[in-house]
């Protein structure tokens, strides 16, 4: 009778074993790649997707390299695709050096999402991009952002992160487009464009080397969260805030302490948790089949209201910048 119960109890609990196997194995596994490892910036866009999937339940992961070279995400690609994951959402440290690896997890039906940054000019390698926001309003954005503060005069820098990084190209790109049609900056002059690898310590050195070597440099824009607060610093450092304005594309959190001592009087970003939430339901409707990953198609996200995929299925997170300065930055915390 022992014996009995014990195998009833056994063959019951393999069955129950098995229901909650079969359930697991139905919800969508997502593993986000962003640029690298260490930067605060990525902890925000993960926290969304947290969130996302504690809502429209599933399975989340995070996997990056330490650095973001060109080439640093393809063997964590090629794991994932490996593994069999549902999605890969990545922020893509080039635009063509993923293709291949890419491909591959494509036609192994891993959705593929870029976030944050698209595949410039390789949109066919992957399902859809997710901006933060829309991306050609950054550029502009950020050359008024800096003229406005300098009388829209005199020498200006960009201190970028990475070469190949799509997401800063195509913000420059656009930066330099305003700078040279628009006649209101006819007397801004770019001087040079420097590359921190969205690295604490290059992006410092970088910044150091910018400072010599332009004597007569009125303003940088730096728009990447690990570049501006590096700038930030040394120009708190050398006492060089009244001399150069600085602005870029910063976390309120990093940037608090320089809007605070007046090093800088504002700088821009969006919000990357809120891209990371849409993603996670993005990501779910499509694997699911309630999202027609189509132009045109409308969803909801709650708390962000509907969203629209565009043109090249790219969806935007939000339409402007949002400006912070010491008059907004304490009603943020990220
Ligand atoms: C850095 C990264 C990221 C970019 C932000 C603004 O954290 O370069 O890709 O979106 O800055």
């Amino acid at each position: 009778m022992l014996r009995k119960t014990l195998l009833l109890g056994l063959s019951l609990g393999l069955a129950l074993t098995a229901a909650v196997g079969a359930q697991a194995a139905d919800k969508v596994s997502i593993v986000y790649i962003p640029k690298n490892t260490g930067n605060p910036y990525f902890d925000s866009l993960v926290k969304g997707f947290q969130d996302g999937c504690a809502k429209v339940g599933c399975d989340f992961d995070m996997q990056a390299p330490a650095t973001a070279e060109a080439t640093s995400q393809i063997p964590f690609i090629t794991a994932q695709t490996q593994r069999g994951v549902g999605v890969i959402a990545i922020s893509p440290n080039s635009p063509d050096a993923l293709n291949q690896v890419l491909d591959r997890a494509r036609s192994r039906g891993i959705l593929v999402l870029a976030v944050n940054g698209d595949l410039v000019g390789n949109l066919d390698h992957r399902d859809a991009g997710i901006l933060p926001v829309d991306f050609t309003k950054t550029g502009p954005s950020q050359v008024e952002l800096l003229g406005s503060q300098i009388n829209y005069e005199g020498e200006i820098a960009i201190l970028s992160a990475t070469t190949d990084a799509p997401d800063q190209n195509t913000w420059i790109a656009a930066m330099k487009d305003s700078l040279a049609s628009n006649p209101k900056y006819a007397k801004m002059k770019l001087v040079a464009v420097a590359y921190g690898d969205d690295d604490p310590q290059k992006s410092t050195t970088e910044m150091e080397a910018l400072i010599q070597k332009y004597p007569n440099l009125k303003g940088v824009i730096s728009p990447t969260t690990v570049g501006v607060a590096a700038a930030a610093q040394v120009l708190q450092t050398q006492g060089k805030a009244k001399q150069i304005t600085l602005t870029g594309l910063g976390t309120p959190n990093q940037m608090r302490p320089f809007i605070k001592d007046g090093t800088l009087k504002a700088f821009q970003l969006w919000s990357p948790y809120n891209e990371g939430l849409l993603t996670s339901y993005f990501a779910v409707g499509v694997k699911n089949g309630t999202i027609k990953n189509e132009p045109g198609t409308k969803f909801e996200v709650p708390g962000l209201g509907e969203i629209t995929i565009g043109a090249d299925h790219i969806i935007n997170t939000q339409a402007e910048l949002t400006t912070f300065d010491a008059g907004n930055i304490d009603q943020f915390n990220f």
